[in-house]
């Protein structure tokens, strides 16, 4: 393939409700798509981090200059142009792997559509559609939590992740075990929010049997993550920590971590993504895929890699409802609990053209145009 031409589309969508985490509330789905165009076909990504750097140092003003500036240039200047080049050509650049990520993911999109392929073909798909799980945010009470796990196990999810923060831990993990019993698959997601001096406390959540606690520790902490490991029986899970199959591989040697969260954004792609599954497979660790509230055109690759034979846990890949009222893709509907991989050819999913125009803020060509 040739480059023809690379657009942002700054969209702020909506979210039906406010989603707080330990670094903050969300209450807009804020980013950007981009669109690539090549001499054969067109792809489509998202970028999956926020305006502001609190989830990971990546923003999304950021995120666009780095694709105007440094990576869109290496990739436009490919004689040839295929998704697996595009790592090579960017490694010059350090970091921005969430940038990184929405171009060689656009490029890969565009690539299969010319091949007819869809994605979960390319990556290795063994399944058709896979469990849903939800994250649920940190709420001002108890009985409000209680209502809206209710709600979604109503619903049809099959596994619940509470949002921790020092202050609301051990009470709201006791109230929904008590309330749904100790069948219920929960886990907790601390976002980076403990230190180390907090591992007693973090001890009284054993008793609940967790599957995973996510992140508690400082990001890229991996020796505290071990030694936390060494003190708590709930298996430690990484998710801002993992940049890497090299890193993964590091932190399943050192014990930091014996369940890994795959943000197919945060490790620089998809081809990133699939070699941290074959890695944690290799070493008999459980993986599941995680999300960052995208859009159906976030959602939809997410999909397809969530069907790969090592994503032995439910994911945070939730339907569109759980998110925005009205999604700029064809929406994700939860069936029985799951949601159903894309069967055609590339991602799978386009913006449909009369939502994605009312939700655009901005439109900015990178390249070409
Ligand atoms: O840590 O997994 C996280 C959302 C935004 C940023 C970070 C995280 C999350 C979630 C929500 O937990 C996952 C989702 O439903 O997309
Ligand atoms: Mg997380």
């Amino acid at each position: 393939m040739k480059l023809e031409r690379v657009e942002v589309v700054h969209v702020a969508i909506p979210l039906v409700s406010p989603f707080r985490t330990s670094f903050g509330t969300m209450t807009t789905k804020d980013t950007f798509l981009l669109h690539v165009v090549t001499d054969t076909a067109e792809g489509w990504s998202e970028f999956a981090a926020d305006p502001q750097p609190r989830y990971c140092s990546e923003f999304v003003a950021g995120a666009e200059l780095v694709l105007r500036d440094f990576l869109v240039p290496r990739v436009a200047t490919l004689p040839t142009l295929t998704a697996a080049l595009v790592g090579p050509a960017v490694s010059g650049i350090k970091g921005h792997e969430l940038a990184k990520a929405a171009l060689e993911t656009a490029v890969l999109d565009a690539e299969l559509r010319s091949y007819g392929m869809p994605l979960a073909v390319y990556l290795g798909a063994v399944r058709e559609r896979v469990p849903a799980g939800v994250s649920v945010g940190i709420k001002d009470s108890v009985p409000e939590l209680l209502d809206d796990v209710e709600r979604y196990l109503a619903e049809g999810y099959v596994r619940i992740k509470l949002k921790i923060e020092p202050g609301w831990d051990v009470e709201p993990v006791r109230a929904v075990r008590e309330r749904f019993g100790a069948a219920l698959p929960l886990q907790v997601d601390a976002n980076t929010a403990y230190t180390l001096a907090d591992a007693e406390h973090l001890r009284r959540l054993d008793e609940f049997g967790l599957l995973l606690i996510e992140e508690p520790l400082d990001e890229n902490n991996l020796y505290g993550h071990a030694r936390l490991q060494s003190r708590i029986a709930t298996p430690v899970c990484l998710d801002e920590s993992l940049h890497n199959a090299r890193d993964t591989a590091a932190a399943i040697a050192m014990d930091a971590c014996r369940v890994v969260n795959i943000k197919p954004a945060r490790v620089g792609g998809y081809l990133e993504a699939r070699r941290i599954h074959d890695v944690a497979r290799a070493h008999g660790v459980p993986v599941w895929c995680g999300g960052m509230l995208e859009t159906g055109i976030g959602r939809a690759p997410n999909l397809a890699l969530a069907a790969l034979p090592g994503f032995t846990l439910p994911g945070d890949t939730s339907a569109s409802a759980r998110y925005f009222a009205e999604d700029i893709t064809e929406p994700f509907v939860l069936v029985d609990g799951h949601l159903p991989v894309p069967r055609t050819p590339g991602i799978g999913v386009e913006p449909l053209p009369d939502v994605l125009r009312r939700f655009t803020r901005a439109r900015r060509d990178l390249y070409g145009g």
